[in-house]
């Protein structure tokens, strides 16, 4: 029996242990995912989850060197770079995700860091966006304390940026940036007063240590992230870690479970990943305790499921988008996702 292993506790912890993380981890499949669903139904409503939808506002040709992805300059993976997006066309894409069901609207852009005209724009964007009655989210690269205070005063609901995996494998994955400038700008967001989106990408070849550092890193920061994004690496054609042997499902959901466990409050996303998922590994992560996607035919630059498949798997499972934090009119979220079934 694993009595010894405290499961949860009323006020979030943020000194865990390598040892208790471990062991976590190493519990029966049953017994893990037993006590994250408990935890999940301490204190979150078991049947919502809470949809996004992404735009790539700026596509391809980052100078920084990333092996999980598409958009590095120096790998060959076929993408078409763009400019940065003019305001207009991203306020529509966001009238079309929320006309879809989607209540947070995520703009990503391949930046090292935004410079002070781009981050200009972006603001735009984010006052727009916000106008809609969305949740705001932004991914843009590293920020300074000053520009993490430019993206609140418009309206900046979420900063994203993502630890990836572990401070001791993270040199195999990046050389252009460290952990700590990671951790750098994740203060400078929470210091301006910003929500945190912050999670890893599983499947890069790590070790199992490497996950649970990742989580324990995660789990120890001063506040935990409001949103933690588990990412199952998408593979792609020409960056470093195409072929990388492919995860076992089973772990993908154990990171999910224990992630659930350490940080209670948040809401945990089954990330990228699912257009390789089968349905029935998305419903053991749901159980696990994810309650949030990214919904819409694409992520970033790659595909995710369509909306037809998600709605049905939705159906199927009895679960609901989550409401909007600030409703827009009299529709839900469901009911948008609903009407968008028959359009
Ligand atoms: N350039 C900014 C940055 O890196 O912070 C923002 C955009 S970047 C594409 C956002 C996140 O997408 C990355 O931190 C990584 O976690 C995730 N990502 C990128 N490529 C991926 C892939 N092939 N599979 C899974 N996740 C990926
Ligand atoms: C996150 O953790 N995952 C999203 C979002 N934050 C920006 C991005 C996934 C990108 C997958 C590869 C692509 O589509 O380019
Ligand atoms: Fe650039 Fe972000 Fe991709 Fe890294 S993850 S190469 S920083 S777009």
């Amino acid at each position: 029996m694993n009595q010894d292993i405290p499961v949860h506790t009323a006020t979030p912890r943020h000194n865990w242990s390598l040892e208790e993380v471990q062991a976590l981890f190493g519990l029966p499949f049953n017994d893990l995912l037993f006590k994250a669903h408990q935890v999940h139904r301490q204190h979150f409503s078991p049947n919502q989850v809470q949809v996004s939808t992404l735009c790539s506002i700026k596509t391809g040709a980052c100078p920084e060197d990333c092996a999980y992805c598409p958009q590095s300059v120096r790998f060959d993976t076929g993408l078409e770079r763009e400019a940065l997006l003019a305001v207009e066309e991203v306020v529509e894409q966001a009238r079309t995700a929320r006309a879809r069901g989607a209540t947070r609207f995520c703009m990503g852009a391949a930046y090292r860091s935004p410079k002070a005209k781009q981050l200009e724009v972006i603001c735009e964007m984010v006052r727009q966006v916000k106008a809609l009655g969305m949740e705001t989210c932004a991914t843009v690269g590293m920020l300074s304390a000053e520009q993490a205070v430019q993206l609140r005063d418009s309206g900046l609901d979420y900063y994203n940026h993502n630890l990836d995996t572990s401070p001791e494998y993270y040199g195999e994955i990046i050389t252009t940036r460290t952990y700590q400038d990671r951790l750098d700008t994740l203060e400078y967001v929470r210091s301006a007063g910003m929500k945190v989106c912050c999670g890893g990408i599983i499947g890069m070849g790590e070790e199992a240590v490497d996950r649970v550092r990742l989580l324990q890193t995660l789990a120890n920061l001063p506040a935990h992230p409001e949103s933690v994004p588990i990412n199952q690496l998408v593979q792609v054609p020409g960056t470093p870690l195409f072929g990388t042997d492919p995860l076992d499902p089973l772990d993908f959901i154990r990171t999910i479970a224990v992630a659930r466990i350490l940080m209670p409050c948040s809401h945990v996303r089954l990330s990228a990943g699912r257009t390789e998922m089968s349905d029935e590994t998305q419903t053991l992560a749901f159980f696990a305790g994810a309650n949030s996607i990214f919904y819409g035919e694409r992520l970033l630059t790659t595909d995710n499921p369509d909306q037809d498949h998600d709605r049905r798997l939705f159906a199927r499972l009895g679960i609901e988008a989550e409401p909007a934090t600030s409703p827009v009119g009299n529709t839900t979220a469901t009911d948008r996702m609903a009407a968008d079934a028959g359009s």
